[in-house]
């Protein structure tokens, strides 16, 4: 890693100095409001539920979207080359950020030698990047956060058609209403924008672009910034960036300009951690008042709005205090460590530092099959976890406090090692 950081710290400096190729500005004045299409949700019954083969569910699909007005043209010519790729179904159920210890993901996600690449993709599109931001009154930082990390600064988009990625989420994964209504969004879009539908290239998860959109986000959020005649997420970076500006201001409770996602804190020992969860939103005041400093020892910022505590990797870990731009970026991904990742990006970037405190990476990570487990003994004990899925969401670390004020441990609901071996020593109910 340092030896890219080097490297990577080099090809910041030549490119401050030469700057090849500086992205053009958007035209001034107001950016148009993105068309905002009525979206119906599609009838079950008539979207394929059942079929024989995957061949036939794109048939079932293709005379559903033909019934509902889509041009036959269009339709053939999306589906034309759509195959079926079990690997999708496969990559579905091991989304990295929903599984993977937080140190891990923040660390690949965060590396020294994205934050160079960062830099120096900062470097050549900044012009586009701090006229966007103040337009919409958003931050440089999580705009080049958010396309580090979808993207890698558009190195990686993916390389599936829309159509393929969501017509085997729809067959192969069994998200069937999902995929239709995505794919009947793309070809809206297709059809909208006349973008060819070869050119609607993304991720296995039907996400397309710089910006990692679906369909229904493009619909309803990507923005003409260049004004082209339409949103162009795959090579207009004043597209790019406005449309990430747009779903960070428009998509849930919005943007509070000026404001951090978030601030490292240490906690005062007996801190009470069950007060240490995403939605159990406190003014500044209420956490000063329970001894909470920054993690340099500094009395807490004056921060708007409702704010919350969150302790990822348990109460021996490095704690955030979080703020409502924090619950903006989970709106692009609902992932914690996504959004930490997103925040944490931006701020190097810029120059920032990255997590302080350590991580307690010495503690074995759990697999699936351990946190299936914890979760099958939780549900076993009486609590309430909801799915047995191995995600170990609000519902489970709801459970995973109960239990651990019935054994007089700190609060955090965090599961790990310790706590499934408490689990198994337990009698059972
Ligand atoms: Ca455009």
């Amino acid at each position: 890693m340092r030896k890219f950081a080097i490297v990577g710290a080099l090809l910041v400096l030549s490119a401050c100095a030469a700057a090849p190729n500086p992205a053009p500005l958007p035209p001034s004045g107001p950016i148009p409001v993105a068309d905002r299409y009525a979206f119906t949700k599609l009838d079950q019954k008539t979207c394929p539920t059942e079929a024989k083969s995957f061949a036939d569910w794109v048939e079932r699909y293709e005379a559903f979207a033909y019934k509902g007005g889509q041009p036959k043209e269009l339709i053939a010519d999306a589906f034309e080359n759509v195959k079926e790729n079990p690997s999708i179904t496969v990559k579905q159920s091991k989304q990295p950020e929903f599984v993977t210890p937080v140190w891990t993901y923040l660390s690949k996600a965060v590396s020294d030698d994205r934050v160079a690449r960062g830099q120096q993709q900062y470097a050549l599109n900044r012009a586009v990047v701090d006229a966007t931001a103040r337009q919409y009154g958003v931050d440089s930082g999580t705009l080049m956060g958010i396309w580090g990390i979808e993207t890698d600064f558009g190195r990686n988009f993916g390389d599936v058609n829309v159509f393929e990625a969501l017509s085997n989420l729809g067959y192969g994964a069994k998200r069937t209403d999902f995929a239709c209504s995505e794919m009947t969004a793309a070809l809206t879009i297709a059809n909208r924008d006349r973008i060819p539908v070869s050119k609607m290239i993304g991720s296995w998860a039907g996400a397309m672009g710089h910006s990692q959109f679906l369909p229904s986000n493009y619909l309803q959020l990507a923005v003409d910034a260049d004004r082209s005649g339409a949103p162009d997420l795959w090579t207009s970076m004043p597209d790019v960036f406005a449309s990430t500006a747009n779903h960070l201001t428009k998509a849930g409770g919005g943007w509070l300009t000026g404001v951090p996602a978030f601030v490292e804190v240490k906690l005062p020992l007996g801190f009470p951690y069950q007060q240490a969860e995403l939605d159990l939103e406190q003014p500044v005041a209420h956490w000063r008042q329970l001894g909470v400093k920054t993690v340099g020892g500094m009395p807490l910022p004056e921060l708007p709005g409702g704010t919350a505590i969150i302790v990822l990797a348990g109460w021996k870990g490095p704690a955030f205090l979080i703020t409502k731009n924090f619950k903006a970026i989970l709106r692009y991904n609902n992932s914690t460590s996504y959004a930490l990742s997103v925040a944490y990006l931006g701020q190097r970037i810029l120059g920032g530092p990255g997590v302080q405190a350590a991580w307690p990476t010495s503690e074995p990570a759990l697999n699936l099959a351990e946190r299936e487990e914890i979760q099958t003994r939780l549900a076993a004990q009486g609590y309430d976890v909801g799915k047995v899925d191995g995600v170990l969401g609000l519902k489970t670390r709801k459970a995973v406090r109960l239990f651990q004020a019935k054994i007089a441990v700190p609060q955090d609901g965090y599961a790990n090692k310790a706590l499934l071996l408490a689990l198994r020593s337990q009698p059972s109910v």
